[in-house]
This record gives C-alpha cells, sequence and structure tokens, in this order.
C-alpha cells in the first residue's frame, strides 16, 4: 500500500496553522533551529524486520491483524512508515527469517519505497528444521567442532545475503553462554568463540563492519558469553578495525549507566550500533523512550558530544536500529512511537548549550551542569522534530494520519485477519 501524496497534502494543510505557531515559539527560544532541523532530516533509523508483527513472550503470542506475510510486505510496512514520517528509511533484516530467493527483486522494491538495508542479523539461537547440528548448547562457543562450523558458515552466508543487498554490516547476537555453574569453562568458552568469530570476520568483503551485540543474560541465565561491554570490546579489538560493539539498550543489568558505556566507547572508537528499545525490568523490548525519557535523552547527550569531539557524521557512521517488539500495540503504530522518541531525544542533545556546560564541568559546578541538561530536556522540541518531518516530505502528525487514514483497516484488507509474521 503506498501514501498518496494528496492525502497526505490534506493533512498538512489541515495542521499547518497550529504547527507554524508552535514553530516559531520554539524558535524564539531555541538557537541553532535551522542547523538542528537540517540534522534531524538527515537522521534515519533502521527498522527491524522483526518488529512488524506482534511479538510474543514466553507465554504465548497475541497476532495483530494483517502482518506482513513475508519479505516484500514488511519492505511495504516500512515504505510506508517512512512516507508517514521520512526518518525510517532502512530495515535491518533477520536471516533466514527474511532469506530471499531473488535479492535483486527485493532490492529494487526496497529502492522503490525509498529504503536501504541495514546491518544484516544472523540467528544461531534457534535450530531450523532440517538443519543438520544443534545450537542447544551454544553455536560459536560449542564443544563440537562441527556446531561451531555450521554457525560459521550461517554467519558467512548472511553476509552474502547482506552483499547481495546493498547492506555493509553484519550484527552477530549470541544466545551462548551456561544456565549452570560448571557447566562451561568461561575461558574456552571464550577463546572458542574468537575463533569462530575471525572466521567470520575474514568474510567480511572491505567496507563491511560486523556488530557483536553483548546481553547480560537470557536465553541463558547463569552466564553469558558475551555479556556485557567489556566482553563485546575485547572481541572487538581483538577482531580488528572492522569490529565493533553494538549498543541494545535492553541488554544491560538494573540501572547500569549506558550514556557512560557509550561515551567510552566512542573514545575507543569502537561503538558501532545501536538497538533502540526501553525497559522497566531486563530486554523488555518495549518503545523507545516510553519509560525512561530522560535516560534517552542523556545517552544522545554524550551520543552528540563524542560523535562530535571526533568529528563524526551522526547520520551515517553509526548504525542506528530499533530492537523492539511486543504483544499489544499496533506495531507500525509502536515504531512510530519510537522512532519520534528517539528524534525528540537527539534534537534536545542537539540543543544542549555544549560550551555552557563544558565550563560548567571545568568548574565543578554541578548545579549549572543539571540546569544546562535539563534545560535542554524540559524544552519541547516537537515542532522542530514535526518541520524535519514536513519539510522531507512527511507527515506532520505520522500517527494520527495512519489512524485518520484508517491504514490498518486497509492491511487487513489486503492481507486478512489471521497473517503471522516470521519473527520470535
Ligand atoms: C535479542 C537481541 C537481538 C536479536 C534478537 C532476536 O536483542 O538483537 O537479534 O533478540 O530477535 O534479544
Ligand atoms: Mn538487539
Ligand atoms: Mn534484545
Amino acid at each position: 500500500m503506498q501514501l498518496e501524496k494528496h492525502q497526505l497534502d490534506r493533512h498538512n494543510d489541515k495542521l499547518f496553522n497550529g504547527h507554524q505557531r508552535k514553530l516559531s515559539f520554539v524558535q524564539e527560544f531555541t538557537p541553532e533551529c535551522e542547523a538542528i532541523i537540517k540534522k534531524l532530516m538527515a537522521f534515519q533509523i533502521g527498522i527491524p524486520s522483526w518488529a512488524l508483527g506482534n511479538g510474543g513472550t514466553r507465554f504465548g503470542r497475541f497476532s495483530g491483524a494483517g502482518e506482513p506475510r513475508n519479505l516484500e510486505e514488511k519492505i511495504e510496512d516500512v515504505g510506508l512508515l517512512h512516507a508517514l514520517n521520512r526518518s525510517s528509511g532502512a530495515i535491518s533484516l533477520h536471516i533466514p527469517w527474511d532469506s530471499v530467493a531473488d535479492p535483486s527483486n527485493i532490492r529494487n522494491l526496497a529502492t522503490q519505497y525509498g529504503l536501504r538495508f541495514d546491518a544484516m542479523n544472523s540467528n544461531t539461537f534457534q535450530d531450523q528444521k532440517g538443519q543438520e547440528q544443534s545450537y542447544k548448547f551454544g553455536s560459536l562457543q560449542h564443544t563440537d567442532k562441527a556446531v561451531r562450523k555450521q554457525a560459521i558458515e550461517h554467519n558467512i552466508e548472511v553476509i552474502r545475503q547482506g552483499v547481495a543487498l546493498g547492506s555493509e554490516a553484519l550484527t552477530i547476537w549470541l544466545a551462548d553462554g551456561s544456565c549452570f555453574p560448571g557447566q562451561l569453562n568461561f575461558r574456552n568458552a571464550f577463546q572458542r568463540t574468537l575463533e569462530s568469530l575471525k572466521e567470520i570476520y575474514a568474510a567480511l568483503p572491505a567496507h563491511w563492519k560486523v556488530f557483536i551485540e553483548y546481553k547480560a543474560f537470557e536465553p541463558n541465565f547463569y552466564s553469558t558469553t558475551v555479556g556485557d561491554w567489556g566482553q563485546s570490546l575485547l572481541f572487538a579489538n581483538k577482531l580488528g578495525p572492522k569490529a565493533f560493539t553494538l549498543v541494545d539498550l535492553g541488554h544491560h543489568l538494573p540501572n547500569a549507566n549506558i550514556e557512560q558505556i557509550v561515551s567510552l566507547l566512542l573514545m575507543e572508537e569502537k561503538l558501532g550500533g545501536f538497538h533502540f528499545n526501553d525497559s522497566k525490568y531486563g530486554d523488555d523490548d518495549l518503545t523507545a523512550g516510553s519509560i525512561k525519557p530522560y535516560q534517552l535523552f542523556l545517552i544522545f547527550n554524550e551520543l552528540v558530544e563524542g560523535m562530535d569531539a571526533r568529528g563524526m557524521d551522526h547520520a551515517s557512521d553509526l548504525g542506528w536500529m530499533i530492537d523492539a517488539s511486543h504483544n499489544i500495540k499496533d506495531p507500525l503504530e509502536d515504531l512510530m512511537q519510537s522512532v519520534e522518541a528517539i528524534m525528540i531525544a537527539y534534537a534536545q542533545a542537539l540543543s544542549v548549550d555544549r560550551k555552557a556546560l563544558q565550563l560548567a564541568q571545568q568548574e565543578n559546578d554541578v548545579v549549572r551542569a543539571q540546569e544546562i541538561l535539563q534545560q535542554a530536556f524540559r524544552t519541547d522540541l516537537r515542532p522542530l522534530v514535526a518541520e524535519a518531518r514536513f519539510r522531507a516530505g512527511g507527515a506532520l502528525e505520522p500517527l494520527s494520519l495512519f489512524r485518520d487514514l484508517e491504514l490498518r483497516k486497509e492491511l487487513i484488507k489486503e492481507r486478512g485477519r489471521e497473517t503471522v509474521s516470521t519473527g520470535l
């Protein structure tokens, strides 16, 4: 389904005057509005193919209606999202869930919607039908060489599929670890994983990156072989310049200071990519910004500061992706909310008075430092995000347009009620 230009225009015309009033108010009090709008327009967030259907929990899955039935329809969904918000110009695929026979067709389809392929994700945490070796006791860490070989070959196959689609990165998230004390020799598991990763690394094309994603627990509950940013950084350092750490916001132990992690990884030139989501407890995969919007802002504050310190391009030097999927919201509405929360946090971070903050830090003026950050966080910059979207050809209020046009109903008409999208 394609959004028609006249539908967008009618929506924007209706809201235009109100938007202008809010925008001029922000412009009056926020210097550098134009620069912020330009950066927002360039900033694109990758949408995970596995978030377009309703995710389940281990207690079950409530399917939404009109879920995409195949990769073509997933691309259609992200295309729709991107047409509405103009900030979702990339899709991140998960193999084998999204394996395709004809990548050139898929590539063309994505181009039609203005989408590119973000990092490719491999899957060695599930056994697939007909698979020879089992990942029950791990994949790249496995004691049996045959299992490791199968997992390595799978990752190389994912690179191959990614190359055909024009992707430039591989994300490896391993479920490897142990559930009980004594099950694993930690050093040997690390070494075996490193050896396996080296083989995958050797298969990367010259301009490709590999992202090593860490996670503290689940599905293993005693140890995880890439359990935190330290372990991921060890692997990335040992592998070489094309290997980076990927930070998934939901993969830390409670109260971890993610903004500090991000800052140091950037300093070490080893931050590669991001998975945005929010959580109350663990890897909850809730909508970005729904639980801890201030933390999201603080993370962006460090990202902007750290990237600027190294002269990095905000839009293209890191992989920005969402990794959220849950049970009860319309997945497209959920993704619109996530993208909006990310854009707001980014805009607020761009508006921080950096010079004043540096001075306050230098003088140990703690109160002033807090005031500067909270001034940015408490300023409503939503009109800037809307303006960026509007200038890029999107909707002033994507969510209301999605609802006004009853787009989910249209998708149900096309695809039916009982559709189930692939993913967890
Ligand atoms: C995991 C990770 C990850 C992985 C996904 C599988 O966050 O990025 O690909 O879930 O759906 O928790
Ligand atoms: Mn993730
Ligand atoms: Mn996760």
